[in-house]
Parts: C-alpha cells; structure tokens; sequence
C-alpha cells in the first residue's frame, strides 16, 4: 500500500539539488511523490511498500551525492 515519509537529507542547497532528488527519486518504480523542502532539509516522499522499500529510496539518494540522516 501506499506510504509516506519525511527524510532529513544533509547537503541539499540550491534548486538544482532540490530538482535532482525529486527527479532521481520520481524515477524509481513504485514512487509516486517526492519533493524537496530545501529550508527544512527534508525530502517527502510517497511510494507503494509493495514495490520499493525505504532502503532503496536511501540508497538512491546517496548514490546521487546527499547524505540521509538517520
Ligand atoms: Mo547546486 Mo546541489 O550548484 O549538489 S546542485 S549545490
């Protein structure tokens, strides 16, 4: 089912940062949201647990050069 989640991201600072989380995660299969609040550090994400789990969305996010908190 569908799931949502907030992930503090360390080293997001500009929108082009912010636009490649959402587009590298928006790729990912079973993601349906993600989006950025640069401010607050986070990333907002929503996904089906069916098809992508929370590890994956991590991995994707460091591979792409940020660090997730946590
Ligand atoms: Mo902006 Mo983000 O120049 O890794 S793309 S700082």
């Amino acid at each position: 089912h569908m799931k949502s989640m907030v992930l503090k991201v360390r080293g997001m600072t500009c929108m082009h940062c912010k636009a490649n989380v959402e587009q590298a995660l928006m790729q990912m299969s079973g993601v349906k949201e993600a989006e950025v609040h640069l401010q607050k550090g986070e990333v907002s994400v929503t996904f089906d647990d069916a098809v992508v789990d929370l590890e994956e969305i991590r991995e994707e996010i460091e591979e792409i050069g940020y660090e997730v908190e946590g």
